[in-house]
């Protein structure tokens, strides 16, 4: 079990910059490196990783992707003066040539090529490497876009050539769209290619009809590259949950890769000159982490843009701490996307619709004429509604702040989104079950628990119920168990129960002890008293066979498979499609994941949903199994290890056909839901 996050990292990358005066290209500064290099050292998280060496890389790993003439090319600036370097530079796109650029652009793609060696070897699960030149606009035969090689596609060629990587997703959340690596792979359907960028109708750089939603690959390769064009700025940390949400994460664990490689751009965060985006840097801790379950947990993150020193710090430090496995910050922000985002993701997923199979049961229509095409688009219908604009996305979308004030913006958000993580990830509590992982978690001592002490601590349960000896031996060990979780003694727990019941008043319990938000999801059948079905402090989520359930409020939502749960796919799908958008809309304090027995989801899906709720509320998550042979598989998941991956992803048309109903009739209130227009 590969295990440590890799970081690399190397001044020398430092030794080239711009020249003479070239206005396109001056945001392209040495100090990236070194502000991001030094954030992560003042947070201590240099000393967490494993430091990895760079390397050059060699001529043949360069054409891998590259020409050989443009090589030699590109070796000859090494020997230019200024003025041949500028009438070098001009015959290509945005880019500029110094001395020492070659030599810079084989430690950047040595140094990607290090972290992808120390990442399919085993020696570490995961990493970053902090490098520059970029790579995602370089092409065959050109340099552009401060790129010289393309690192990432680099990467990709040379796991599949190396290590007979079959399938490999590259993640470009850059700003800008990485067309040198979509060029690269567009007939590839072994590189599955997911770009989004700021594209406002072919207005921005680089203007290109090959950036828009209908480019999506050639030949056997169709379907195989995700474009999502941003047609207007400010975008925030809704709008990219939501594209994660509803096209790339499904689309990935149908894929299923072997190895994800990111783009990792920050100039799509906020304070960003280039992107003039809104998401805060906790966002990118978070779509980190939502990759985290994907490829055995093989994530190789390679830095491109980033502009905002102070943005792009943050931001590096924040998809570090993620990759570490340390508690996410709640997004801030209402989770609505904003209306141009929702065309966007619409028109996207009806042009992919005959690829992939999750879309099979969705209304493909396509947007020909976006709003923001129209005349009449004012800045307010950005949003979809006023409300749903927080203060930062306001003042960041209509007025440009200065940087004074940008930065007293950040210090203040940053103290804001610190979470400390408990010193024990895991504990648990009850009767010995033979389970190993147990053995790396904390026994918590279960205590009495007295009929009237329930009673008393439930408002308004049901005392007859309590009446029930087993129940009140397991709420001895569950009660524990949230003190600790709520008091950040530990981050999570597990508990085996007899039944389903004790998650239910767990979740009433952990209101009464102080959270504000539980999220309650329960697979499996229980009875689920009115006065929790009426609480909007209490968000309910019952994945269940029967069919007699009523939903009754935007609280309370049963979801009943007409299909059954044979179909390995349909949880997760549920997962992204349903189930994360509303829980990240309630914000929750506290997830409580009761899992029956005889549930039919396989281990590994609920080991997969079990990761993913822990984006969620800090981490904080307490699961109450039935079964005690689930105890292993959750408890592995809760510890924050590698997950097996879900080797199918078959989906049944009749539990598809019910999501789709009731996402119509929650999209209202749960604005996340939101995949469309209509
Ligand atoms: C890697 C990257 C941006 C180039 C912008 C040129 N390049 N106008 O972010
Ligand atoms: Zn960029």
């Amino acid at each position: 079990m590969a295990s440590g996050t890799g970081l690399i990292y190397n001044d020398q990358m430092m030794s080239y910059n711009l020249l003479w005066d070239f206005p396109a290209c001056s945001i392209e500064v040495p100090e990236r490196l070194s502000a991001s290099f030094e954030k992560l050292k003042q947070y201590g998280l240099v000393e967490r990783c494993i430091q990895l060496s760079v390397r050059e890389a060699t001529e043949e790993e360069i054409i891998l992707v590259h020409s050989l003439d443009y090589l030699e090319a590109v070796k000859s600036t090494a020997f230019m003066n200024v003025e041949e370097l500028k009438s070098f530079s001009y015959k290509y796109n945005d880019v500029y040539f110094h001395p020492n650029s070659y030599y810079c652009a084989k430690l950047s793609l040595g140094a990607t090529l290090q972290l992808v060696d120390a990442i399919m070897s085993d020696r570490i699960r995961n990493g970053m490497a902090l490098v520059r030149p970029p790579g995602h606009h370089s092409q065959k035969s050109d340099a552009c876009g401060f790129c010289i090689f393309n690192n990432v596609a680099i990467a990709a060629k040379y796991a599949k050539q190396r290590y007979g990587t079959k399938r490999i997703l590259i993640v470009d959340w850059d700003v800008h769209h990485g067309q040198g690596t979509q060029y690269t792979f567009e007939e590839d359907p072994s590189v599955l290619y997911f770009s989004w960028h700021r594209y406002e109708h072919q207005q921005f750089w680089p203007n290109l009809k090959d950036s828009d939603y209908n480019a999506i690959g050639k030949g056997s390769g169709t379907g195989f590259t995700i474009n999502i064009p941003w047609n207007k700025v400010g975008m925030g940390n809704a709008d990219y949950l939501a594209a994660f949400l509803s096209i790339l994460l499904p689309v990935a664990y149908e894929f299923n890769p072997e190895l994800i490689l990111v783009s990792a751009g920050f100039d799509s965060a906020v304070g960003d000159p280039e992107g003039e985006m809104c998401a805060t840097p906790e966002c990118f801790a978070h779509l980190t982490q939502l990759l985290m379950p994907l490829a055995n947990g093989k994530l190789c993150v390679v830095l491109e843009g980033g502009y905002n020193l102070r943005s792009l710090s943050e931001s590096v430090c924040m998809t570090v701490r993620a990759l570490l496995g340390d508690p996410m910050p709640p997004l801030v922000g209402q989770m609505a996307p904003c209306l141009s985002a929702v065309e966007t993701i619409q028109n996207v997923r009806a042009v992919h619709q005959p690829y992939w199979k999750f879309l099979k049961y969705h209304e493909g229509v396509i947007i020909k004429d976006p709003s923001t095409k129209k005349l009449n688009f004012a800045i307010e219908e950005h949003k979809l509604e006023s409300a749903d604009t927080t203060d930062i996305e306001k003042k960041m979308t209509v007025f440009s702040m200065e940087k004074q004030d940008f930065d007293e913006f950040m210090d203040s958000h940053m103290k804001n989104v610190l979470v400390l993580a408990p010193s024990v990830r895991t504990a648990w509590a009850g009767d010995e079950v033979k389970s190993a992982k147990l053995d790396r978690c904390l026994k918590v001592e279960a205590k009495e628990t007295s009929m009237e002490e329930a009673g008393i601590l439930i408002s308004g349960g049901d005392a007859t119920q309590l009446e029930n000896k087993r129940l009140l031996l397991s709420l001895g060990c569950i009660f524990p168990l949230i003190d600790k979780i709520t008091k950040r003694e530990v981050r999570n727990g597990i508990v085996v129960a007899p039944t389903l019941s004790s998650s239910i008043i767990a979740a009433q319990y952990s209101i009464t002890v102080g959270a504000s938000r539980v999220f309650l999801l329960l697979l499996g059948e229980a009875d689920i008293p009115t006065d929790v079905k009426a609480d909007e402090k209490i968000l309910v989520v019952n994945v269940c066979a029967k069919q007699d359930k009523m939903r009754g409020n935007n609280y309370f939502i049963p979801i009943c498979w007409e299909g059954g749960n044979e179909c390995d796919g349909d949880l997760l799908h549920a997962t992204f499609e349903f189930i994360l958008p509303l829980a990240y809309g309630h914000r929750p304090e506290l997830v409580v994941l009761a899992v029956g027995d005889n549930t039919g989801i396989p281990a590994v899906t609920l080991a997969h949903l079990t990761q993913l709720l822990q984006l969620l509320a800090e981490g904080r998550i307490l699961v109450i199994s039935q079964a005690s042979d689930l105890v292993d598989t959750l408890t592995s998941s809760l510890l924050g290890d590698p997950l097996p991956t879900v080797r199918s992803f078959v989906l049944n048309e009749e539990n598809a056909l019910v999501l789709m109903k009731l996402r119509q009739e929650l999209k209202q209130h749960w604005k996340l839901l939101k995949n469309s227009v209509l």
